[in-house]
């Protein structure tokens, strides 16, 4: 490398005659400016090595020789564009519980339920009137008439009957059952119980409390109030309506022998009937017992 002092160019250049020789002195001159320049950059950096404010003395050598050089701190920039939608991000703790909500409205009608279970059996109704006699039938067949022998044991069949309703009427009479032309028969065995009991007590004979509708029917019952020298129940009553006295099924009265001054509804509390010994009606209080007379 060659190191060429301005005086020796210009002393070169004088020397010289040829365009060759000016570009040739020309480029080697360029090439010892940047060579200098180098050697300069390699002994700053040398230098800085160790320093440790360097800041002025250390400057690239860009910035010395201006270059490039740091400005200052520009002023803040404008907001940068929205962003895109981030990732769902993960299900957050539960919440704490709420409190209570107000009482919701009434629900429609629910559907009709299911029938009940079948009640038991009712009292044994009163026994209906009497029907209208039915038309006369067709003739008979001709071959069923001429047959005797059913005839005769048909007969034979009847006179059996007779003689057992006869017995039987005979052991009625022997165990005190009265029988009455209107066809009751009445019959207390001494029995005495409040009326509510008394009427259980004849209706699970299949029976009723006697209903007196006629003198005979009274008589039968005050017989029995006799035997027994005791007031006997009949089945008449106002439970259901003060005043309104009604036999055992509800029926209005046919027939009363109502004592003088009764019913009187004593202490407000009379609302079965007794019949006495003298054959007369009186109401009385249903707690008490009496003889009890039932009609079959
Ligand atoms: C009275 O008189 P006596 O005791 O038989 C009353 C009846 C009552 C009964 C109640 C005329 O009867 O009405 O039911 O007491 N007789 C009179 O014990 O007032
Ligand atoms: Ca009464
Ligand atoms: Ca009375």
């Amino acid at each position: 490398m060659h190191f060429l002092q301005r005086s020796d160019f210009n002393k070169d250049l004088k020397n010289s005659h040829s365009i060759t020789a000016v570009i040739w002195s020309f480029t080697m001159w360029v090439l010892n400016v940047f060579s200098m320049l180098l050697v300069a950059v390699v002994f700053q950096t040398i230098s800085c090595q160790g320093l440790t404010n360097a800041s002025d003395v250390c400057r690239p050598l860009s910035e010395i020789c201006g270059l490039s050089g740091k400005g200052e701190k520009g002023e803040k920039g404008e907001a940068g564009l929205r962003g895109s939608t981030g990732p769902i991000g993960k299900m957050g703790p539960q919440g704490a519980k709420g409190n209570i909500g107000p009482k919701g409205e009434k629900g429609d009608t629910g559907e009709r339920g299911m029938p009940g279970a079948q009640g038991s059996v009712g009292q044994k109704g009163a026994a209906g009137e009497k029907g209208n006699t039915g038309p006369k039938g067709d003739t008979g067949n001709m071959d069923a008439a001429y047959d005797m022998s059913r005839v005769i044991a048909l007969e034979n069949d009847l006179a059996d009957l007779k003689t057992v309703i006869g017995f039987a009427k005979q052991a009625l009479q022997l165990l005190g059952i009265k029988k009455t032309t209107s066809g009751k028969y009445i019959y207390s065995d001494g029995t005495n119980l409040p009326f509510s009991d008394a009427e259980a007590y004849c209706t699970n004979a299949n029976s009723a409390l006697i209903n007196p509708k006629t003198q005979e029917e009274n008589r039968a019952a005050q017989q029995f109030a006799k035997k027994y020298d005791s007031l006997a129940y009949l089945g008449v009553n106002d439970r259901m309506k003060e005043g309104t006295f009604v036999y055992q099924d509800g029926q209005r009265l046919t027939y009363t022998n109502w004592g003088s001054g009764e019913p009187n509804n004593y202490n407000n509390n009379e609302d079965c009937v007794t019949v006495s010994t003298d054959g007369e009606w009186n109401d009385v209080p249903c707690s008490l017992p009496y003889v009890v007379v039932c009609e079959f």
